[in-house]
């Protein structure tokens, strides 16, 4: 039977969220920072640790079938692989930032400027989309540095909470990209049988985090209004209580629209409202 080989981040931002979602998928790996592959047990798969850099193209010459890596890096490496799945984590924003003192209206303003990145392939798209021309210098790190050391006059850096840019005296000032953590896989393998069950998995770890498991109790007077409150996977399953003309009503609710649900909940007459945390959904 064919092993699959998915290439994941060795170390840094996204090792961990990439790591704990492989895991949440059941499978079972030693997460070994000194090793280069590490076997799954219990599904034909073998991880490859590597820098993030590197992960696109090792999908595109099928030298892995999948990968996790930041949609920043895919565009900046400009290979040709099959977009999967979204992930949610590793969210950021790809930005142009200007000294504080800049006074800078418009895009056109960075005509004839110079701008340091670690991302000339994406910003040089951006400015040629936008009919502006500057000088792009392409370093390998520390770009928040440059327009301080007189080396740019603005960069073009991720950005997640925008406090590297503060620190440095920079105001954001367009935004070029924004970006996530994605599955990408070698063009074709999105057919595969053993990519499909990954995805799969993948897909039901991730329905699972966006919603919660819900228990509460109402009286039956008031079972009609809870029920309207909420959009279960299906309807909710509904459970006599030992005490006379209550129910107890199990659901699973979006996370995204908790908090005023909950309180709509108890208006309508729930009590002793239970949240958990759902491992998986598979439909
Ligand atoms: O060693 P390797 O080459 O594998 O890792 P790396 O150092 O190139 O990348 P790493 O681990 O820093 O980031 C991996 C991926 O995480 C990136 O490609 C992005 O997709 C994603 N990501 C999310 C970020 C950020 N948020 C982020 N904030 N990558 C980098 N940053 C940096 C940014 O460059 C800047 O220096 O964080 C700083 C800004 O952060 P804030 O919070 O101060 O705005
Ligand atoms: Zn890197």
């Amino acid at each position: 039977m064919k092993t699959l080989k998915i290439a994941i981040q060795k170390s840094g931002r996204l090792n961990e969220k990439s790591v704990e979602l492989l895991k949440n998928c059941g499978l079972s790996f030693e997460n070994y920072k000194s090793s280069l592959i590490s076997p799954v047990s219990n599904f034909p798969l073998e991880i490859l640790f590597l820098r993030d850099d590197d992960i696109p193209e090792y999908v595109q010459d099928g030298i892995a079938d999948l990968g996790i890596v930041g949609e920043n890096v895919i565009q900046e490496t400009e290979v040709e692989v099959s977009y999967l799945q979204r992930l949610g984590f590793g969210k950021c924003s790809l930005k142009i930032a200007v000294p504080n003192n800049d006074d800078i209206q418009s895009l056109a303003g960075l005509n004839g400027k110079s701008i340091a990145t670690t991302y000339p392939v994406i910003l040089g798209k951006f400015l040629k989309e936008n009919g502006i021309q500057s000088d792009i210098r392409t370093i390998s790190g520390s770009v928040e540095i440059s327009p301080g050391l007189g080396l740019a006059d603005a960069i073009c850096d991720l950005v997640s909470t925008g406090g590297t840019l503060k620190s440095n005296g920079l105001k954001p000032f367009a935004d070029v990209m924004s970006s996530e953590a994605v599955l990408i896989g070698r063009k074709g393998s999105e057919t595969e049988d053993l990519v499909l069950e990954l995805i799969q998995r993948i897909q039901s770890v991730l329905r699972a985090k966006e919603t919660k498991y819900v228990v509460l109790n109402v009286h039956r007077d008031n079972l009609a209004a809870i029920i309207a409150l909420l959009p279960g996977v299906k309807s909710p399953s509904v459970v006599p209580l030992a005490e006379e003309n209550w129910v107890a009503v199990h659901t699973v609710i979006p996370e995204r629209d908790f908090w005023d649900r909950i309180s709509q909940l108890k208006q309508a007459g729930a009590q002793g409202i239970v949240v958990m945390p759902i491992e998986k959904i598979i439909l």
